[in-house]
């Protein structure tokens, strides 16, 4: 009762449902390896950010080329998917107001060169081939690499106690 009273309330509430969008970030084989897993989560915690998911798992190339079938038919997807494919990765799903568009923000380019410093493509690393973590480009995107890496249980619900110290309303 008490929860659908809050699904209810939540459908009315612009800030409290901005606040729910939800990103899929990854960290790539080359953040575990270069033990970079802790700084970079840090930052998305300190940013006021909320964890949901989290896994560490070696994927399958079969996981990665559906993680990656846009790309499918450019040149360095064979590469691309080899390197995703040559350790363990870390899928996290992350929740916040704009935490799509501020989590890209938060990675920088997608090419480490144009990636300014403060961010954290811009801070660790130099190739585009080894940029040591995804983030999700939309909403819509978001909702399907989620769905893809996670299921539905896997998802936590929980209300943090810093919530009313980032969010005024
Ligand atoms: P992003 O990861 O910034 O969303 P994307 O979705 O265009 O970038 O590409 C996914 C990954 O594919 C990217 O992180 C690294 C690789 N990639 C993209 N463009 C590339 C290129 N021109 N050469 C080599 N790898 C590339
Ligand atoms: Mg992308």
């Amino acid at each position: 009762m008490i929860c659908s009273l809050l699904a209810l309330f939540s459908l009315f509430s612009p800030a409290m449902a901005a606040a729910r969008e939800r990103t899929f970030l990854m960290l790539k084989p080359d953040a575990v390896q270069r033990g970079l897993v802790g700084k970079i989560i840090q930052r998305f915690e300190e940013k006021g950010f909320k964890l949901v998911a989290m896994k560490y798992m070696w994927a399958s190339e079969e996981l990665l080329k559906q993680h990656y079938a846009d790309l499918a038919t450019y040149p360095f997807f064979p590469s691309l998917i080899k390197y995703m494919n040559s350790g363990p990765v870390v899928p996290m799903v992350w929740e916040g107001q704009n935490v799509v568009k501020t989590g890209r923000v938060m990675l920088g380019t997608t090419n480490p060169v144009d990636s300014a410093p403060g961010t954290i493509r811009g801070d660790y690393c130099i190739q585009t081939g080894r940029n040591i973590i995804h983030g999700s480009d939309a909403v819509e995107s978001a909702q399907k690499e989620i769905a893809l890496w996670f299921k539905p249980e896997e998802l936590v619900a929980w209300q943090s106690a810093a919530n009313s110290w980032v969010y005024e309303d």
